[in-house]
This record gives C-alpha cells, structure tokens and sequence, in this order.
C-alpha cells in the first residue's frame, strides 16, 4: 500500500511548482528590472510558494540592502570587540552583548566612537535602511496598480521605531535615551523604562497599543480559522466569494452572525484587521512620546486621574509622614 499524505505543505493541500511565473507586465519595464531567473523548491513549497524568484531588486532594494547589512555588520562587529574578537564567547554571551547608545553627558553631540559613536553611524544606516524599503512598498504598489495600504501600515511601524529611536531623544534632548541594540539588553532597556516612569502599565496608549496587539491576535485567529473552516466549500477562493451569492463565505457570516448576533463583511474583515494591527504602534508611539517629555511618572498621573489607588496609610507609607512624602513628590 502507498502512503500519500493528504497535506503536500504545512498550510495547504497542494505543493504547485510548474513553469515560473512572470507575473504582470510581460514586457514592460517591471519584467525588465526584476531579473530574468526564477527556481522551484521543495523546501519553500512546505511553507508557501514554492517558486524563487524572479527578484524586483530596483534602487530602493540595493540601498536598503546595502545600508541594513552595514549596521547589522557594525552592531556585531562591535560585540565581536567586546568579547576581544573570540567566536566561541561571541556565540556563548551572544544573546547579552550590546552596542549601547552614547553615554548621557554627549546630550545631542557626536560621541567618539567608542562611547556611542558607532551607535550613531549604526543607527543612521539602519534609518536610511528602513526608509529606503519603505519607499519600495510605494514603488512597487505603484508598479502593480496598487493600493498602498501595506505602504501606511508600514509607515505605522516606522512611526514607533522614529519615536523610540529618534523623535523621543531629540525631545528629551539627549541620544543616550534611544534603546540599545542586543537582544536582552533591548528587553532590559523596556523594563528600565517602565521603572523610571514610574510603571508603563499605567500609560494609557501603552493600554491602548496591548488591545490593539491582543485584538490583532484575536481577529486573526477568527478570520483565519473562519476561512480554514470554509475552505471544503471553496471559502478561500475570495474574489467569487465576495461577489457570488449562497458561497461558503455566507456560511461563515452566518456562522458568526447566528454565534454573536454580527458579522464583518468580506471586504470588512480586512479593513478590521488593518486598522487594529495599524493602532497598536500609533498608539504605542504616542504613548512613548508622551513618556519623558510629557509626563514624569505613570503611575502618579494615574493617581491624579483617579483610577489607581492612593494607598493612604497603607503598607507602612505612614512612616514617611504621606504617600507624596514616601515617593519624593511632597516635602
Ligand atoms: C518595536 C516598531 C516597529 C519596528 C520597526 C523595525 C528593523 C531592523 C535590525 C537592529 C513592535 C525596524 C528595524 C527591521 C532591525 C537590527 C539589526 C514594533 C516596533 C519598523 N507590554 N512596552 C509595547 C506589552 C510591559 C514597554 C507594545 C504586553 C512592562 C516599552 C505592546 C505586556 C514593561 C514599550 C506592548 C507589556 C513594558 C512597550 C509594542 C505584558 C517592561 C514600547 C507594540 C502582558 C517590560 C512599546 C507604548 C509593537 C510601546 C511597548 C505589549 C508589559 C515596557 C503593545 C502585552 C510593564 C518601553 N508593549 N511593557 O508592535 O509602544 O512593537 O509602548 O506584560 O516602546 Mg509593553
């Protein structure tokens, strides 16, 4: 008996590798600047297409790639020094080096480069990285006749990276407020962060940005499960769904419709999903901004507006005379 598995990749049923496909645009300028080779794998057919290829690298490409692996080179390069250029220790304290911003007494200055110097060249690579491939998902949009919904929902992103990278330092007048580069030493600087401001639970856009981050996570796994549980009826074929009547997609609104008494549209999902993933670093950043430069403590500010406790009396603060005397606020 032959065993043939029913799934030919982890996410569908079928693996498709056949002759490349060009794409739009046979032989317009598109085709030209997109390479001319394309291969199949295996491999890649597991996860998800399984053809490689044909590449649209473009100025906007070569300059994101260029500059990105530059910073990625100085940033380890760095850590390679800091462990006085061993691999084995690179690999073994890997996950805990750093290249820290500049020191605070720099404030907006150019620091050497080994006191934050590199720091600053990294991050202006990185910068100019970002923002060069985010100008491509304008180009390429524009290329194919496009929307630029992933062009915004990008630029959300760069939005709370620019806040915690570059807008919130220039604020608060100094580099050394920017997050350092390192896998824990970036975690560390998070709950830094929190502690000096006095517990980030108690920022409101921190609130907001976690609904957002959970309600993405949330809407996800609705709408994928809906789509997976209609595909027998054809659900995941989108375009005839959306227009044709009786499809598996009213299946699905119904589901959903008869469970919670609403239902999104086709159409709708999507914009639901697009605006929640897109509100968690709007919010994120403003919340991030505000941190600092408009507000000093988190915490106390909730007090002031009346949704954290005043603990009066409570766990001992009596001895500092008040709670506003325990925290330094009072005299
Ligand atoms: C970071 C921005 C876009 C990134 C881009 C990347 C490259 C190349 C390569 C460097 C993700 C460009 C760069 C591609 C990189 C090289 C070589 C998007 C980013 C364009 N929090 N918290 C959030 C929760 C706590 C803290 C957001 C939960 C503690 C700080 C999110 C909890 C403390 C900041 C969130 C929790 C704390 C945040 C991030 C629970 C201490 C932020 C959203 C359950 C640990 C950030 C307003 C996001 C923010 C942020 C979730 C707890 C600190 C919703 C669930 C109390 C300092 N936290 N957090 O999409 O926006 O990030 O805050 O405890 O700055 Mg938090």
């Amino acid at each position: 008996m032959v065993w043939t598995p029913e799934y030919q990749n982890i996410f569908t049923q079928v693996q498709v590798q056949g002759p490349p496909e060009w794409g739009m645009d046979e032989s317009g300028t598109a085709r030209a600047e997109r390479g001319t080779w394309a291969s199949f794998s295996t491999l890649l057919g597991f996860f998800g297409n399984a053809q490689l290829g044909p590449f649209y690298l473009g100025w906007t490409g070569i300059i994101a790639l260029v500059t990105g692996t530059l910073a990625i080179n100085i940033i380890g390069l760095n850590m390679l020094a800091q462990v006085d250029w061993s691999i084995p220790e690179f690999l073994r304290q890997g996950f805990w080096l750093a290249l820290e911003p500049p020191s605070p007494e720099y404030g907006l200055k150019i620091p050497p480069l080994y006191d934050g110097g590199w720091y600053i060249i990294a991050s202006f690579l990185l910068l100019v990285s970002v923002m060069s491939w985010w100008a491509r998902t304008w180009f390429l949009a524009e290329e194919h006749k496009l929307g630029k919904h992933v062009f915004w929902a990008f630029g959300a992103a760069i939005w709370l990276f620019l806040v915690l990278g570059l807008f919130r330092p220039i604020l608060m007048g100094s580099w050394s407020e920017a997050v350092p580069y390192g896998i824990f030493p970036h975690l560390d600087w998070t709950t830094a962060f929190s502690i000096r401001y006095g517990n980030l639970y108690y920022n409101p856009f921190h609130c907001l940005s976690i609904v957002f981050l959970y309600g993405s996570v949330l809407l996800f796994a609705m709408h994928g499960a809906t789509i997976l549980a209609v595909t027998r009826y054809g659900g995941d074929r989108e375009l005839e769904q959306i227009a044709d009547r009786g499809t598996a997609s009213e299946r699905a609104a119904l589901f959903w419709r008869w469970t919670m008494g609403f239902n999104a549209t086709m159409e709708g999902i999507h914009r639901w999903a697009w605006w929640f993933a897109v509100l968690t670093t709007i919010t994120g950043g403003i919340g991030i901004l505000l941190t600092g430069t408009v507000v000093d403590n988190w915490f106390i500010w909730a007090q002031d507006h009346h949704f954290a406790p005043m603990y009066d009396g409570a766990y001992g603060y009596e001895a500092y005379g008040s709670y506003e005397a325990f925290i330094g606020r009072g005299d």
